[in-house]
């Protein structure tokens, strides 16, 4: 039996584990990139874990999410994740230099490699053939530090890819069209994996983008071959040398396969509030609108910017539309700045933004009250562009500037023949805002420098025999990490502050929220399917842990949170019986008499809710390892008992 992509590079990293569905399974990891949001957090725990080098091919800082500089804050945790970088072997990109993701793309991402970021659109890389999985701070941690990074044995979905995009659909429209048939939470436990003749009309950028936003799916990650067209993108980006052909076995076996007709897709819009709710975008032509951001890290490549800049040229956006434009990476931009694509953007009247997260995480431009945005972002959950009832409609950069010249949304076919725009066959190759670390012969008199905002990590404890609490939040399905620990220009310089920033968790959904759960001392939270789905950010479980949260029971978790609730040291229940979700209400007092030795003997878990007197099973789906890291109190008290 033949394998596919993903289980040839998995095979080529195991250090442990059976390559069988549901396994464990620990992978020797290549490369790491972290962000500032989530960086800050990261290189805390890498210090903790004292290991002076990093141990990986190369890992890479990118400063992206935290660019508003209103305070101190963020220019402060800047500064120590540079000093981080300098001292631990680490490259260092500097704020301005782009969104991580599509950096790693033109620079240092190479086919067949493994990479984990802190930040759940890494599998990015998978658009050039890399396994690349986003996972929480701590796991990242400690690949830095040379450990194997842990995943269940996903399952394989092929989507075969045939025929040819028409003219005015773009990649973006794929893979919304994948959201519309799997759903976000369709991919949970299942990497997607690209093939078919289609596969060949597509260039990297756009693999790029429907593996970034395969992170909306839930799953674990996609990937696309590597072939001649992977070979001609790295040799636009001088390195042809890091080239390797990928493809999978004629006899490889797929759990499913999904097929897609290329030449039958038609320009589409994930609507409010969830990537998965998608229409063509002829039934909401006509639609007036507010706002245009085309950008981030689904769709900020040289080619979208390009698209972007034919449509403007010579025209003007509509009086009552806002369009702002943040081309990915200073590459992008440049090239923009010296073809003049950039001066057609202004000149139509656009917003020209750093390249940078910006608007995606609520980082300006939100909208008006109500105010109806088309992003050609990847997320669209209620609340993240920082408007409460903001109405964001998910969509291609074609449809995106199109829309921002007519005012109302906007079938770009409706425009006559599209420009044939292709790749440069050379990028502009300016690395001078990546500094490298300093030798090892120096590293020790490198001083890291930590600012006020930088507080420890907070405290955790060893899994006790029984715990007794209350439920102090009941929330309902697909909540994201957007409601657990919202972002925003306001609360994202916080994250290095878990204290303060705890002090907004959950206000999406419940204003009292923290301070009940910290006036409880301990308390259990209650949910529905998909729970934790969206971000890596591990502060949707750190927040909870300061606020004293032992448990969370729900009908079902997305991979990355629960695997970052584990490294808290939070427990991970999901209902045996969904039905029983019913049977628990706000302020119930729940006890789980027995809950040690049940995880201990990987027994189901007992919980009493003795409001009610009813008794509910729970399950706690762990390995052996991760059953270890709950009983510890979490992976930093596993790390060290173990080390
Ligand atoms: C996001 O798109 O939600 C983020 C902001 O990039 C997060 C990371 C974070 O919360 O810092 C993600 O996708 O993991
Ligand atoms: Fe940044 Fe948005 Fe991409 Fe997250 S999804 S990395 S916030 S651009």
């Amino acid at each position: 039996m033949g394998y596919t992509i993903a289980q040839k590079i998995i095979k080529e990293h195991l250090v442990c584990g059976e390559m069988t569905v549901g396994s464990d399974v620990g992978l020797r990891i290549d490369q790491t990139l972290t962000q500032d949001a989530t960086g800050t957090m990261a290189y805390i725990e890498y210090e903790a874990m004292g290991i002076p080098r990093v141990k990986t091919e190369k890992s890479v800082a990118y400063i992206d999410h935290n660019t508003l500089q209103t305070g101190f804050e963020n220019a402060d945790d800047h500064r120590f994740i540079q000093s981080v970088c300098k001292k631990h072997g680490i490259f260092f990109s500097r704020p301005g230099n782009g969104i991580c993701h599509q950096v790693h793309l033109e620079r240092f991402g190479k086919p067949g490699k493994t990479l984990i970021g802190s930040d759940s659109h890494t599998p990015t890389g998978g658009g050039i053939g890399m396994l690349a999985i986003g996972a929480g701070g701590l796991d990242v941690a400690v690949a830095m530090g040379g450990g194997a990074y842990y995943i269940t044995m996903p399952k394989m979905v092929r989507v075969n890819l045939s025929g040819k995009l028409s003219p005015w659909v773009s990649a973006k429209d794929i893979i919304l069209a994948v959201l519309r048939v799997m759903s976000v939470k369709g991919g949970v436990g299942k990497i997607v994996e690209y093939g078919g003749e289609g596969v060949k009309t597509l260039t990297v950028p756009e693999r790029a983008t429907i593996t970034n936003m395969g992170a909306e799916l839930g799953a674990t990650t996609s990937v696309f071959p590597s072939d001649e067209i992977t070979r001609e993108f790295l040799k636009a980006q001088d390195r042809e040398e890091d080239y390797t052909e990928l493809k999978a076995d004629d006899d490889a076996v797929y759990d499913e396969v999904i097929e897609i007709n290329l030449s039958e897709l038609e320009p589409l819009a994930a609507c409010p509030h969830s990537p998965d709710n998608v229409k063509p975008i002829s039934e909401l032509a006509g639609q007036k609108i507010d706002q245009v951001c085309i950008g981030s890290c689904t769709n900020s490549s040289y080619l979208d910017m390009m698209r972007v800049a034919h449509i403007l040229k010579g025209k003007k956006v509509a009086d009552n539309v806002s369009l702002a434009i943040a081309p990915g990476s200073k590459q992008v931009f440049n090239m923009l700045a010296l073809n003049g694509a950039l001066g057609d953007m202004i000149a139509a009247g656009a917003r020209i933004l750093e390249s940078a997260c910006g608007p995606c995480i609520g980082m300006g431009q939100s909208p008006n009250s109500g105010g109806i945005s088309l992003r050609t972002f990847n997320r669209n959950f209620e609340g993240r562009s920082g408007t409460a009832d903001g109405q964001i409609y998910l969509v291609s950069p074609e449809t995106a500037a199109v829309s921002a010249l007519s005012g109302v949304f906007t079938d770009p076919r409706t425009l006559g023949d599209a420009a044939d725009i292709e790749l440069p066959e050379k990028f502009l190759i300016n690395d001078n805002m990546v500094i490298a670390p300093a030798p090892v012969e120096e590293m020790d008199s490198v001083e890291i420098l930590r600012g006020p905002n930088i507080k420890e990590y907070p405290k955790t404890s060893p899994l006790t025999d029984s715990i007794e609490a209350s439920c102090s939040l009941k929330v309902g399905d697909n909540i994201t990490t957007d409601h657990i620990m919202p972002a925003g220009a306001k609360i994202l310089p916080l994250r290095s502050n878990i204290p303060k920033i705890s002090e907004h968790c959950f206000t999406v959904c419940d204003k009292e929220f923290p301070q009940r759960a910290k006036a409880l001392g301990k308390s259990i939270i209650v949910g529905g399917e998909n729970y934790g789905q969206g971000s890596s950010r591990e502060h949707a479980a750190l927040a909870p842990l300061y606020l004293g949260v032992k448990a969370v029971l729900v009908k079902s978790f997305a991979r990355i949170h629960k695997s970052n609730l584990i490294n808290a040291g939070i427990l991970p229940l999901t209902f045996q019986n969904a039905a029983d979700y019913d049977k628990i209400k706000l302020g119930d007092i729940l006890e789980l008499p027995n809950v040690k030795s049940e995880i201990a003997s990987a027994s189901a878990v007992t919980v009493v809710n003795k409001t009610t007197g009813e008794t509910i099973m729970a399950d706690c789906e762990l390995s052996d390892r991760t059953r270890a890291i709950i009983i510890a109190g979490g992976l930093l008290d596993y790390t060290k008992e173990n080390s």
